[in-house]
């Protein structure tokens, strides 16, 4: 155990330099030995001033969230405790803060006279994205500082704030490119000398008075925040808590606060969002990937196919910095992809997200290429051809010649079996799946497909890399749609079911967002294109009533103007009568005596079925843990973080309930969707935990 705090002198300033791996969280040992060490150069005649600095890779990235709800994190000195310590310290303090202070270590940060920082560190309250709202003074003090305007903004995203601008909106008083302590060192002994008793942030009030002045554009601004914050609790209180800061004395505030976090910290919410949390990290730890295997170096992708998926995966790639050879089969095919490229980062220049200098940038490192020749050179190349498993072999066999020794070969098939495609090379330890999902550019998840050949080092170099361009990846199995998408077709199994029984689309879709999903199964398909499913069909030699016959009609959804809804607007689905017609014509034809359909139905002819699903995965090992699982749905399908993700959302809805509902359902319909997995039957019976279950993904 390193020393939590040592205290070194610089002539009359006092260095204090905590030290609490990986990331300084505000520990209790840490908290303690910081109030001991601050006491000590209290009483020291000998200091003048203070300067609060870390050791490793970042000053306090926020309290012990392994802490929380735990005796230790109330435990005296609390973290709120030592802010009013510092606050009220007679001699000037100052944070020197270098990697990201994060959550209460901004807080802390705030509770001194001063903050100087290297330039590029990053700063934040993220207590959000956990459910919960900062809770050591951060929604009172951040306001003094930079404003309530901004502070209300980064309290309610929990967005970072850089070092540029931390400055610029009088977050920190210097910035630095180097020399962080030196430089903190002198900034103290320039404030000790200063002949004026140092004011602390919370007599700081000049940034309020305009807001004061004018609450209504504030609840403007924060009516508009809230917007996208549908069923979350936190958001509302930290909005409630930055206006606080506004309308109460400071000390109110604070209490007001505190009875916010407490209320949070209980809640369920918080509780999944912190499963969440912890459930990305864990996901990048994978049985017989060892800290020996170390991540082979990426410095060019190539990328075969430029079409909807090849182009938003090479932008993810050079989005993190790394140069991408992107392969068409004719110049046209490249020029029209490049051309999407160019346009999609245009609308982010329009939005004011980038810069025209940096969009230049970012194209110029794109190379494109019709000759597989001028892959040779790169470290990775993902494939993102058709969907078929011919055209996957063409590819592979002629990448397997042209890829460099050493090259890893990734497939960005979103079903097919990545074994089979690895026997299409001579190289099959170097070749897994990178599941992208669309728009590839933008949704995080990247399900790591491991296959039975994969060598534990091209995994851990697929999860660094992806986390290096900003994905959550997960390592999964090898089975038909991998975790996400197989469980994905769990859940829409009964869609053209239920609306033949009798439910309408505008119901079924409004239980999913009532649910918290950011929409239903039948917008969302409109959304897709109705035709994708229909071409798979017809191959797989299916049919689905309705949703053929919405084809037949040319409805493929949102981009024909019409599928299941109508879109008068382009975006808008409304309801159309003639759909409802089909449904019910269809059902007559299959003698169908149509009924009303509850909401508790809809769910457990849905998300049960996909719980189910997630059980079998987890009994197959095609996922390690059923956190994997959870983080899969939260990062690609947007499940509703405030439940934590269907297995984690499950265990609290009742395994016992599910397999009771399942089971009356498998009784009612006789369909396999419904018969509960051995699994899950055995843990509803024991009691047994999901989290119980571990297994290598095979
Ligand atoms: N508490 C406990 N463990 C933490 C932690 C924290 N705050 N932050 C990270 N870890 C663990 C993490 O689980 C992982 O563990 C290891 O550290 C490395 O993390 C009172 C109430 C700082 C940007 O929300 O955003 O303060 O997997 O893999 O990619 O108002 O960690 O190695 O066993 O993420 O370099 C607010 C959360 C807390 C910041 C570094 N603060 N952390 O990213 O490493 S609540 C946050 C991060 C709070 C106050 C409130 C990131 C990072 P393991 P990592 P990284």
């Amino acid at each position: 155990m390193t020393e939590p705090v040592t205290i070194t002198r610089d002539g009359d300033i006092a260095v204090l330099t905590l030290d609490n791996p990986p990331v300084n969280a505000m520990s209790f040992h840490l908290r303690a030995a910081l109030a001991t060490a601050l006491e000590t150069v209290r009483q020291d005649e000998g200091i003048a001033a203070v300067v609060i600095a870390c050791a490793g890779r970042t000053f306090v990235s926020g309290a012990d969230i392994t802490e929380f709800n735990t005796p230790k994190a109330v435990a005296s000195p609390t973290l709120r405790e030592l802010i009013v310590t510092l606050e009220n310290f007679a001699k000037p303090t100052v944070a020197a803060i270098h990697g990201t202070a994060f959550g209460g270590g901004l807080e802390l940060a705030m509770g001194c006279h001063f903050r100087v920082a290297d330039s590029r560190a990053q700063f934040g309250l993220p207590e959000v994205k956990l459910g919960l709202l900062p809770g050591a003074g951060g929604t009172v003090r951040l306001p003094r500082l930079i404003g309530p305007q901004k502070a209300l903004a980064a309290i309610v995203s929990g967005n970072p704030i850089g070092a540029k601008a931390a400055l610029a909106d009088g977050l920190v008083d210097a910035v630095y490119e180097d020399g962080l302590v030196e430089h903190a060192v002198a900034f103290a002994r320039k404030a000790a000398t200063a002949g004026k008793p140092p004011v602390a942030v919370r007599d700081r009030e000049e940034k309020l008075a305009a807001a004061r002045a004018d609450l209504a554009a504030f609840d403007a601004q924060v009516a508009d925040v809230l917007k996208k914050s549908k069923g979350l609790d936190a958001p509302k209180r930290c909005a409630e808590a930055v206006r606080n800061a506004l309308t109460m004395p400071f000390d109110e505030a604070l209490v007001a606060e505190r009875r916010f976090f407490v209320e949070l910290v209980e809640g369920d919410q918080s509780k999944a969002q912190r499963h969440l949390f912890f459930a990305e990290r864990e996901a990048n730890k994978v049985p017989g990937v060892g800290k020996d295997d170390r991540p082979r170096r990426i410095a060019r992708v190539g990328v075969v196919g430029a079409g909807t998926m090849g182009g938003g995966i090479s932008m993810s790639f050079v989005n993190g910095g790394i140069p991408v050879t992107i392969l068409e089969m004719s110049e046209e095919a490249l020029k029209r992809g490049l051309g999407v490229i160019d346009r999609n980062y245009g609308i982010s220049v329009g939005r004011g997200s980038l810069t025209e200098e940096a969009k230049a940038k970012r194209m110029a490192m794109f190379k494109g290429t019709t000759d597989y020749a001028d892959l040779a050179d790169c470290d990775l190349i993902v494939e993102a051809v058709f969907e078929e498993m011919g055209v996957k072999k063409q590819v592979f066999e002629t990448l397997d010649g042209i890829a460099r020794p050493g090259a890893i070969l990734a497939t960005n098939t979103s079903y097919l079996d990545v074994n089979e495609i690895a026997k299409f090379t001579s190289r099959p330890a170097d070749v897994l799946g990178m599941h992208f999902f669309s728009p590839a550019n933008v949704m995080k998840l990247l399900e790591i497909v491991r296959g039975s050949k994969t060598a534990p080092d091209v995994i851990a170099t697929a999860i660094a890399v992806g986390r290096q361009i900003g994905k959550v990846p997960v390592v999964v199995g090898v089975c038909h749609g991998f975790v996400g998408n197989r469980m994905l077709g769990a859940r829409n199994a009964e869609s053209e079911d239920l609306l033949l029984e009798g439910a309408t689309p505008a119901q079924v879709d409004k239980v999913f967002t009532d649910f918290g999903w950011p929409m239903g199964p039948y917008q969302m398909g409109d959304l897709a294109g109705l035709d994708i499913g229909w071409r798979t069909r017809k191959s797989l030699g299916r049919t689905a009533a309705i949703g053929d016959a919405l084809c037949e009609q040319g409805r493929f959804g949102q981009k024909t103007g019409k599928g299941y809804y109508l879109y008068p607007d382009g975006r808008t689905p409304v309801p159309d009568p003639e759909v409802q017609a089909l449904i019910v014509e269809k059902a007559r034809e299959r003698g169908i005596d149509r009924r009303d359909l509850s909401a508790t139905e809809i769910v457990e002819r849905t998300m049960y079925p996909m719980v189910n699903e997630g059980a079998k995965i987890l009994e197959e090992g095609i996922a390690i843990r059923s956190s994997d699982i959870d983080t899969v749905w939260a990062n690609g399908y947007g499940f509703p973080v405030g439940k934590g993700g269907p297995m984690f959302w499950a265990e609290r809805e009742g395994l016992a309930k599910i397999v009771e509902r399942l089971d009356h359902w498998y009784g009612r319909t006789g369909k396999e969707v419904y018969n509960p997995s051995p699994l899950l039957r055995r843990l509803a019976a024991s009691g047994g935990s999901f989290a119980d279950v571990r297994k290598a993904a095979a």
